[in-house]
């Protein structure tokens, strides 16, 4: 009798401890419990997401003839932790033996060896890249760019191949997708389900337990099994991936989810694999359904940008995010968690993020993720935010993202320049300059967009980091060419703008 583990994000049939697991013999054990659910103040939409697919996942074990043993989060006799329920199992099974899917967090993978029991990881193989794939491909490289690994995975898995060659003769075809944001979208938005009765019980016990986090759990709408989410995939490809490479880096006050597939959060729990719709997006493309810019762009972002975030999470570590190369210090700002905002941009990024659990990738690292790094914000705070707020956020992808790519917190890994912008990027690409009492065009006075003046601050703070940076000549040519006095009345308004955000005023 073994026993085996399965995490509320590895809620999928091709799972390799399931795949070794014994239907007479061995049980299953899932436990929801208050560790996992507390080690960051999640959104109630993502706790009331796993707990509904992690009971849905059980009873269709259950009746697939598995033996199971589940525990509730208010179950009498819950240990709440993970290691602590399994020592609760094995002494009620006899048990000695553990087979677990390494979790997707160092934290847990390190407590998990911790314990007095025989507990086996296996690699997690729902991924493209092994550990050891990404360990041959990073060794020797002096920059780990994600554009080399992602032809390496086009050539492992055949995707958008003919022969040894790339459809339409070119890997990467982003370059006819980088609109601004359209007049109106043509897609009403992800698939709504209504909480069926065992969804209906988890949002009793998150509204119960968890409504004081931050974020709305109703009106709760999220796929929670693997054939409602495969619907929500059916129906994005059927309707928006057609549009999805053109706007994919738009933003719209009144669109929260334009032509984005909203399938991370599935995906991240394992209620779809990633290989399989990559698949089911290609056969779009084969079919003449959607053109080569949309389902190249699409599966760029799973087989590349998705598994080299991963490759990178466990190639770096686990003091990965605790990195923090720019020294940045300041508290992480109240308006994150809701607190009145005059930016348009930031409030509209904010407040979808509360009531969606969901902000698309361009909101996150050009509107949240740019004004943190401008703002000097402790990349530590801003990684456990969004580690919070999103229903799609585990470490392994999240700590990437954010200290990596959007917080330049680890000094280039991820990303070889950091991703600022002033107000005039995020001007180009959505509607919400037009309605913000920031004048975007105003680079100083009272009306002054701030993001301008965070972003002259930020390079001139960190001149000896980035002035011989290649890729960043051209914005200190731009500054030093300022007149000395402007440059003057920028840093000052800068800090006058910082201090009125330190003292809690809404800016
Ligand atoms: P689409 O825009 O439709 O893209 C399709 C899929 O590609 C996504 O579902 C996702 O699986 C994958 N993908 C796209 N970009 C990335 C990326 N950079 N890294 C990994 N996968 C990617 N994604 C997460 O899944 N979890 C996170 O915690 C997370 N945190 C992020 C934090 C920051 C600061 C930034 C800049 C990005 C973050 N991302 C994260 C990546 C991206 O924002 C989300 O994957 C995407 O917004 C999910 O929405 P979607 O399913 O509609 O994606
Ligand atoms: C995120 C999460 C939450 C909120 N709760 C649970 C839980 O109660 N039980 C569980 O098995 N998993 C949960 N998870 C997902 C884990 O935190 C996740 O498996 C690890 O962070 C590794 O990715
Ligand atoms: Fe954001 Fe500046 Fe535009 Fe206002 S003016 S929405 S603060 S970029």
């Amino acid at each position: 009798m073994r026993l085996i583990l399965i995490l509320g994000d590895q809620l999928s049939d091709d799972l390799s401890a399931l795949q070794q697991a014994d239907k007479d013999t061995d049980v299953i054990v899932m436990a929801e419990v208050q560790t996992e659910a507390t080690y960051v103040p999640h959104h109630p939409k993502k706790i009331a997401l796993l707990f509904s697919a992690m009971r849905k996942f059980a009873a269709r074990l259950v009746d697939d003839g598995w033996q199971v043993a589940y525990t509730k989060l208010d179950d009498a006799g819950n240990t709440n932790s993970i290691l602590g329920e399994l020592l609760r199992r094995a002494e009620e099974f006899d048990a000695k033996d553990v087979i677990a899917t390494e979790p997707g967090e160092w934290r847990l993978i390190e407590a998990l060896n911790e314990g007095p029991l025989k507990l086996t990881q296996l690699q997690d193989t729902r991924f493209i890249a092994s550990h050891a794939e990404f360990e041959a491909w990073a060794e020797g490289r002096k920059e780990l760019r994600m554009e080399w690994f992602y032809r390496d995975m086009r050539r492992k898995t055949g995707l958008l191949m003919e022969g040894d060659k790339p459809v339409e003769g070119k890997w990467n075809f982003d370059h006819d997708n980088r609109k601004s944001a359209p007049k109106s979208i043509n897609y009403t938005g992800p698939m709504e389900f209504t909480p069926d009765e065992t969804v209906q019980e988890v949002l009793a016990l998150v509204e119960e337990r968890f409504s004081g986090n931050f974020g709305d759990l109703h009106p709760f709408w999220f796929a929670t099994d693997a054939e409602q989410a495969q619907r929500q995939l059916t129906r994005w490809i059927t309707y928006a991936l057609p549009h999805f490479g053109d706007y994919q880096d738009a933003m719209m006050g009144e669109e929260k989810f334009l032509y984005h597939s909203i399938i991370s959060f599935y995906i991240n729990a394992g209620l779809l694999n990633p290989l399989d719709v990559c698949r089911q997006v290609e056969e779009a493309y084969r079919d003449g359904h959607a053109p080569i810019n949309a389902v190249e762009g699409f599966i760029r972002q799973i087989i590349g940008w998705r598994e080299y975030m991963r490759g990178i999470y466990f190639l770096e570590g686990p003091d990965y995010t605790s990195r923090n190369v720019l020294g940045h210090d300041r508290a992480l700002p109240a308006l994150f968690w809701g607190a009145e905002t005059r930016m348009n941009c930031v409030s509209k990024a904010v407040t979808q993020t509360g009531t969606e659990a969901y902000a698309h990738h361009i909101q996150r690292l050009m509107v949240t993720g740019n004004f943190a790094l401008l703002a000097g914000v402790d990349p530590h705070q801003v990684h456990e935010w969004y580690l919070a707020v999103y229903a799609d956020a585990y470490e392994w992808v999240e700590a990437p993202n954010v200290i990596g790519m959007s917080q330049w917190a680890d000094g280039g890994v991820v990303g070889s320049k950091p991703y600022i912008s002033s107000g005039a990027y995020i001007d180009r690409m959505s509607d919400y300059c037009k309605s913000c009492v920031y004048k975007v065009k105003d680079k100083t006075g009272p009306d002054a967009c701030p993001f301008n003046l965070l972003y002259w601050d930020f390079l001139a703070r960190h001149r000896d980091q980035f002035s011989n940076n290649h890729r960043m000549g051209n914005m200190y040519r731009v500054w030093d060419k300022m007149d000395e006095a402007k440059r003057d009345t920028v840093r000052r308004e800068a800090q006058e703008w910082l201090a009125k955000l330190d003292a809690g005023e809404t800016v």
